[in-house]
């Protein structure tokens, strides 16, 4: 028996376990207590490893599929079948028609990402279509405009804390076993800006906000702030630009007018403001996709940052702090080509000569199916399943069907590898060694650690590395893949870092001190070397320079007609710690912890529309109509639906749209949709 410690990397937080393995197998896993980051937790996907590993679900052989049933074939011939097809649709149609979906996953895997891009650019598409145009990157990109770097939330020292559309007990484990243990150890304040009384907003003062105004109420604080001088205005003067126009814009957001616009209190409103303003270290915790997924989305993310800058809480300990990156080699090869939706959002595309390697992913089905603006005839999904996590999935289902050829790489099949020609084993992370290194992004925490194999792959299957490698030797690409093991590959990533053999002999290794006051003496690196209130950039693409408030796309506001026959707003996506995304249903021991998915309702709003606590509903809009149990709970703002996503059988984006993007980085619009909500019985 011997007892390893490594990380978990079925989310992004990667916590460190401590996993015991006899004979060669797995079989028990639990937190690592002497983790400086994650100091034990595991939530019960962690917990549940051994599960997860040897489920019956797992793929453990390449497969063809063949008369739409899955016959078992070799390596050899999955590879040679890939290579031979994926090389004539490329003599057909050109390089740039075949489309590479990486998922969250990708982004926590950093050789899935990597080898990803590598074998993207080595073939000549300048289509990755990651999960990155749909989460997260939004939200550093608009930091990086306002500020020329991103900073990261230093919520550990925080005196205040905003839940700003996050509920860490769903998606973020230890944040919120760290707000519990602040809370009763220190004085904090908290307050949650939610639709929903989660626990987190029990315990401090929550602002009950209507779905997608939250622009709203972000200007509103602006204007108390700035109305009540209560702005650091030292930093504001020496290291800002445009604040007198941020005045002068906000003067005509009153929180009154927010009152009528978010239904939270003006006093609510002030109260909040006020405690922000007041508090020596404040930090937004911005949901981790939530606010993003909207059309207000760039300029919430805009507007969270003024909020920070206006009261000075930038780079000093507990607020938004400057985070150092690992220096790693960059697997990429240049692009000349661009991906779909370059230019229609130029800004995700390229920002002051930084170029994204993504294509606007809410494009695809219409470069599939009208050839605009060219033709997409191949794709490889790895470590993603959009049938089930993009926005309306018959679209998506369609797109897939009509690609000449396509691939899945996943150590599961699921319902995007449903449609696959050839169906590829991954392993999963237990079964090859890895870097965990997103703490300095997502936990602010400069920290990296190698994160060991665990048990050899089981069946044949095998590390992404290895397949893309090999799929690239086949197409004659092999001079861009040339090492022979994952050694050879991490020791390459990190020659540049300064600390590989460091990370070899310890269980990690905090690599740089974290970035407090760096403005100070390095200024902020965006054209004004100052933080940019107002933006020129965004003006010089014809967006708006300081951020304003529009409504989301369906609103009983913006749309009044749609809203008398869809009189409900459905939010969807809330985490629960026993999946992630489309994952895990098919673990027993986690599915039996959430058996089945439930749409959550007011029990006033549930009684307007004649519906009883534990019906089964049809929830309806112009795409579809999604089935699910109805689950009466009072902390559910009203008038409002919450619906999970990532089940399979009941897929909340069946009902989701395309049409209405975010307008400067193409995100769907998940949360805020109208919907009618009816007993399936025809009651
Ligand atoms: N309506 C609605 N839809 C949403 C959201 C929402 O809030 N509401 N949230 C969106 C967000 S924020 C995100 S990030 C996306 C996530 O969307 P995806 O990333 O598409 O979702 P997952 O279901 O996590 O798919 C991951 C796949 O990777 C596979 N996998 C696991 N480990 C490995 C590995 O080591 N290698 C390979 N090759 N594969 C592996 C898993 O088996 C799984 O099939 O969903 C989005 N969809
Ligand atoms: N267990 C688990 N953890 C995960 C994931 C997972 O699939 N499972 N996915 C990971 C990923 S990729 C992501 S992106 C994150 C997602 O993380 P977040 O985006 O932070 O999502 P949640 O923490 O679930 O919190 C969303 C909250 O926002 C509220 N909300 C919905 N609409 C609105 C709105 O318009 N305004 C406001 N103010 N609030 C709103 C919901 O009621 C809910 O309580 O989670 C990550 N962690
Ligand atoms: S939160 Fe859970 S799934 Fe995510 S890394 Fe930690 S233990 Fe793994
Ligand atoms: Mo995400």
């Amino acid at each position: 028996m011997t007892v390893m410690n490594s990380s978990c990397m079925l989310c992004v937080w990667d916590c460190g376990i401590k996993a015991t393995v006899e004979d060669g197998k797995l079989v028990k896993t639990e937190g690592l207590a002497e983790h400086p980051i994650t100091e034990g937790y595991i939530c019960p996907r962690g917990e549940n490893l051994p599960a997860y590993v040897y489920s019956d679900s797992r793929l453990l052989y390449p497969y063809r599929r063949k008369n739409n049933s899955l016959e078992r074939i070799t390596w050899d011939q999955a590879l040679d079948t890939c290579a031979e097809n994926l090389i004539k649709v490329k003599e057909k149609y050109g390089s740039k028609s075949l489309a590479i979906f990486c998922g969250s996953v990708g982004v926590e895997n950093i050789e899935v990402a990597a080898f990803a891009q590598r074998f993207k650019s080595a073939y000549n598409t300048p289509n990755l279509l990651s999960v990155e145009n749909i989460c997260y990157r939004l939200r550093i990109l608009a930091r990086q405009m306002t500020f020329g770097r991103y900073p990261g939330e230093d919520y550990r020292k925080a005196e205040c804390i905003v839940l700003w559309a996050h509920n860490p007990d769903g998606s973020k484990g230890m944040l919120a076993k760290t707000i519990r243990e602040k809370l009763t150890a220190e004085k904090m304040e908290l307050i949650v800006i939610d639709p929903k009384k989660t626990a987190m907003a029990e315990l401090g003062l929550h602002l009950q906000i209507r779905p997608g105004t939250d622009a709203a109420l972000a200007l509103a604080m602006l204007h108390v702030i700035i109305n009540e001088d209560r702005c650091d205005n030292e930093f504001v003067e020496n290291y800002t630009k445009g604040f007198p126009e941020l005045k002068e814009h906000v003067r005509q957001y009153t929180p009154e007018w927010a009152a009528d616009v978010t239904g939270v209190p003006a006093t609510d409103i002030k109260i909040a403001a006020r405690i922000f303003a007041q508090s020596n270290a404040s930090c937004i915790m911005q949901g981790i996709n939530t606010l993003d997924q909207h059309q207000n989305g760039f300029q919430n993310s805009r507007l969270l940052s003024l909020l920070q800058i206006v009261t000075g809480n930038i780079d000093k300990p507990g607020t938004w702090v400057t985070i150092p990156y690992i220096r790693m080699a960059d697997l990429r090869l240049p692009m000349e080509e661009k991906p779909i939706g370059a230019d229609e959002f130029p800004i995700f595309h390229s920002v002051w000569g930084r170029v994204s390697p993504y294509g606007i992913a809410t494009l695809f089905p219409k470069a599939v199916l009208e050839g605009k603006p060219y033709p997409i005839k191949a794709g490889i999904v790895t470590a993603a399943n959009p049938l089930v996590t993009y926005p309306d999935s018959g679209l998506y289902k369609k797109a897939f069907e009509a690609l000449d050829f396509r691939v899945s790489i996943d150590p599961f099949i699921n319902e995007t590898a449903e449609l696959a020609d050839i169906l590829l084993p991954a392993c999963t992370f237990l079964e090859k060694g890895s870097l965990g290194y997103v703490y300095g992004v997502v936990l602010c925490e400069p920290y990296a650690m190698l994160r060991k194999k665990v048990i050899e792959p089981l069946g044949e299957s095998r590390p992404d590395w290895w397949i893309w490698t090999e799929l690239a030797k086949r197409m004659g690409l092999g001079e861009y893949f040339s090492w022979k093991s994952e050694e050879e590959i991490f020791d390459y990533l990190l020659e540049p870092s300064g600390f590989r053999d460091e990370l070899k002999n310890q269980l990690g290794v905090f690599f740089a001190d974290k970035g407090y006051y760096q403005y100070k003496t390095a200024g902020f690196p965006t054209p004004s070397k100052k933080i940019e209130i107002y933006s020129d950039t965004m003006k010089e693409y014809g967006y708006d320079p300081l951020p304003g408030y529009v409504e989301p796309a369906q609103s009983p506001v913006s749309t009044p007609e749609l809203f008398k026959e869809y009189p409900i707003i459905l939010i969807s996506g809330a985490r629960r710690q026993e999946y992630a995304h489309s994952q895990q249903r098919n673990i027993p021991v986690l599915r039996g912890l959430n058996p089945e998915p439930l749409a959550e309702m007011h029990p006033a709003t549930a009684q307007r529309f004649g519906l009883i606590d534990g019906e089964k509903v049809n929830i309806k809009t112009q795409k579809g109509s999604l089935k699910m149990r109805l689950k009466t709970n009072e902390a559910m703002m009203t008038g409002v639906v919450s619906v999970p996503h990532g089940w399979g059988s009941a897929n909340v984006n069946q009902i989701t749209t395309i049409e209405s993007r975010e307008p400067v980085t193409g995100y769907p619009d998940f949360k805020a949709i109208l919907v009618r909500v009816e007993s399936a019985y025809g009651f």
